[in-house]
This record gives C-alpha cells, structure tokens and sequence, in this order.
C-alpha cells in the first residue's frame, strides 16, 4: 500500500488537511506531518536559525498527527530526513482555503511543501480550493483520491509536480477536470498607512481578494468555469526562449 505523507500551509487543526487525509486514507497509508500554526504566504520558507519542535496531535477523527513549529516544507523535510522510518511514495499538501493559480504559486506555501517533495525526488501534488472562507472540502478531497492512484501508476518524470485547483462548487455544479497552463493573476493589494499609539506610522498591505484574465487554457479559466484545474509544473523555471536569445548578446565579462 502506498505510504502518503499528507501536509499543508493553513495548520495541523485546518479542515481542509483533515477532509484530504480522511479521503485519501482509502487510498493509501497515510501519514499526517503539518505546522502547528498557519503559514499561508509564507512561500518556500525553512527555518534554518532556530531548533525545530515536533509533537503530536490528535486529529478531530481521532488519529494521531505529527506537528512542527517548522514550515510546510519543513515538514517535507523533517520527514524525508529521517523522522519517519519511511520515505512516502507521495507528497499532497492541501486542501489550501484559497486558490493558488498563476503567480499565486510563488507566494503558497501549500505549492511549496509539495516543490519540497519533487527536490526530494518524490512525487507531489498540491490541492486548493476555490474559496478563502466556508469551504466545502468534501468535493475536493474524493477527487484527490480519484487522482492519487492514477499518479501512483503512471509516475511523475522528475522535478515535476501537479498543482490542482477546485471549485467551490456542489459535486453536481463541476464541469469536469482540465489540464491546464498557468494563467495571470490580478492583484489588488492596497497600501494602508496607519499610525501606532506612539505616532509612528505602520502599514497594512490589505485589499480585496485578487481576481484573474480569464484566458482559456489556464487554470484561472477552468475554475471560472467550474472545472477542476490540474496544472503540471516543473521546477525548472530556466526561460529557454530568452536563454537562446541572449546567447547572442554582447555581455562583457
Ligand atoms: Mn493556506
């Protein structure tokens, strides 16, 4: 049976990680390793300055999880080093409360502890839902365990992993499943300048929740559509195109 370590970004006690890991324990032995706190946005951060702390908890269905004052992907790393006598066969980071589509992706820590996964040379998958508040995980959990066993038999070629992205939507409301290239973001952050009780200025970066081009192809569109969105990504992120280019520039040494 397939050993699964099961993470996220949004915390050890978020509902989503508990929806995944429920669904995905019919698929497989997993294995639950996620931060004690919610480290969304916090991208591809280890902690290399401090000691790491790992305990247990015990999840709302009953069964023992581990958890870290460590990031998402140090909780890869805790695991793929050594803390488990056993290295998983695969990775799924989720199910994040927020979509994470294009550019999302360097900001996610959810996409980063599965990126921590491929560097380790295991396959990796990460799994959000479209919504950042009242998520219905239900969905997106059974489809994760539809998914996990395919990747189990086909593989995935080194340095790639697969980035999914659900509707919240009832079962009923999906349109299917795309494969999908990364779209663009639309961001809508605010600088809000606010002053302390002493007078000093401090600053908030707020604003509403970003939207996105709906371009066909990408996942931006697949989830404006209601479709699930799967976006193969590699950690190659070399720009071929200007590479060739600039083999033809006159840089001085
Ligand atoms: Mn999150």
């Amino acid at each position: 049976m397939a050993y699964i370590l099961v993470t996220n970004d949004d915390g050890v006690d978020a509902p989503g990680l508990l929806a995944l890991k429920t669904a995905l324990d019919k698929v497989g032995e997993v294995v639950v390793f996620a931060p004690d706190r919610n480290w969304s946005v916090a991208g591809h951060t280890r902690i290399m300055h401090k000691p790491l702390r790992v305990g247990h908890v015990k999840l709302l269905d009953g069964t023992m999880a581990y958890t870290t004052t460590g990031t998402p992907s140090d909780c890869v790393a805790l695991v793929v080093l050594g803390i488990l006598p056993r290295k998983p066969d695969l990775v799924v980071s989720g199910i994040n409360l927020g979509a994470n589509v294009g550019q999302d992706l360097t900001y996610s820590g959810t996409v980063s502890a599965a990126m921590e996964g491929v560097i380790s040379g295991i396959p990796s998958m990460a799994v959000s839902l479209d919504t950042y508040h009242d998520g219905d995980f239900s969905y997106a959990a059974q489809f994760a365990s539809r998914l996990v066993p395919t990747i189990l038999e086909k593989g995935l070629p080194p340095g790639t992993l697969l980035n999914v992205n659900v509707p919240n939507v009832p079962a009923a409301e999906i349109c299917g499943a795309q494969v999908t290239r990364l779209g663009k973001r639309v961001y809508r952050d605010v600088l809000i300048e606010r002053q302390d009780p002493q007078g000093r200025n401090y600053y908030w970066i707020g604003g509403e929740p970003p939207t996105g081009v709906i371009e066909e192809g990408t996942d931006i569109w697949a989830l404006a559509h209601n479709c699930v969105s799967i976006t193969p990504l590699h950690l190659d992120m070399t720009e071929y195109r200007l590479l060739e280019e600039m083999q033809g520039w006159e840089i001085s040494s």
